[in-house]
């Protein structure tokens, strides 16, 4: 999978996407991520990409030719359109769900927003879905940009170490975690539950499950509601 991230930030994305397991898998070839400078995407001496708001109000407006060449250089580069997305709070909030169905294209290219946001003139000709990672506003599109692509990412084949299945974690399911536990046994007096230490697999899963109904059913009744109609 490729993903391409558009921002007037790459440094911010780097710092994030070149640690750890995203960092490891993009260094062992089994993901490639670019961070693309809109700002390299400008035609006018100043490298202006933001300009005030038509009909007036507070703040700027990221304006349509920066992002528009940026795109067609993408687009030249892959010999095709990738999937292109628009991480805006007007978006379709993000699951686990979608982030698996993205995970399966060949070619993403994230659009990250600033300030006010972007001329949706642009948004029109060229965004092919727009994503929320939740209902707030932020200062840009970098960080919701981030959780996109790690979420997306560690669902690509050999992100994950191998004795780790991302289809076995309960959010794929629909239901929130159940309890993790490791070394020490017993810590400021509390105890691992036993089950845990039994080595009785079948028994450590159905614990893990029910943990996982009883959690979701406590924080989140509207997932187990899914959950349920889907299993009927
Ligand atoms: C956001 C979100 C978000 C809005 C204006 C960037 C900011 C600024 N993106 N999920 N919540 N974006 O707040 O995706 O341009």
């Amino acid at each position: 999978m490729r993903i391409e991230i558009a921002t007037l930030f790459p440094e911010m994305c780097e710092a994030v996407l070149g640690e750890s397991i995203v960092g490891r898998a993009r260094r062992a070839g089994k993901l490639y991520v670019h961070c693309r400078q809109i700002r390299e995407y400008t035609q006018d001496k100043h490298r202006r990409v933001d300009d005030t708001p038509y009909g007036g109000g507070m703040g700027m407006v990221m304006q349509c030719e920066p992002i528009y060449n940026c795109y067609r250089a993408v687009c030249e580069e892959l010999g095709t359109k990738p999937h292109t997305i628009y991480m805006s709070p007007k978006g379709r909030v993000l699951t686990q769900q979608r982030a698996a169905e993205l995970a399966q294209l060949d070619d993403i290219l994230i659009i990250c927003g600033h300030y006010e946001g972007v001329d949706q003139r642009v948004i029109d000709k060229i965004v092919d879905e727009e994503i929320s990672i939740g209902d707030y506003v932020l200062t840009g599109g970098e960080i919701p940009a981030m959780v996109l692509t790690d979420c997306v990412a560690r669902m690509c084949p050999g992100v994950l170490s191998d004795d780790v299945c991302f289809e076995e974690e309960s959010i794929y399911s629909g239901l929130l975690e159940y309890p993790h536990y490791t070394r020490p046994e017993v810590w400021e007096g509390e105890a691992v539950p036993p089950v845990l230490l039994s080595g009785h697999h079948a028994n450590i899963e159905k614990w893990r499950h029910e943990k996982s109904l009883e959690i979701t059913a406590e924080r989140r009744p509207d997932l187990l509601a899914r959950y349920t109609d889907n299993k009927e």
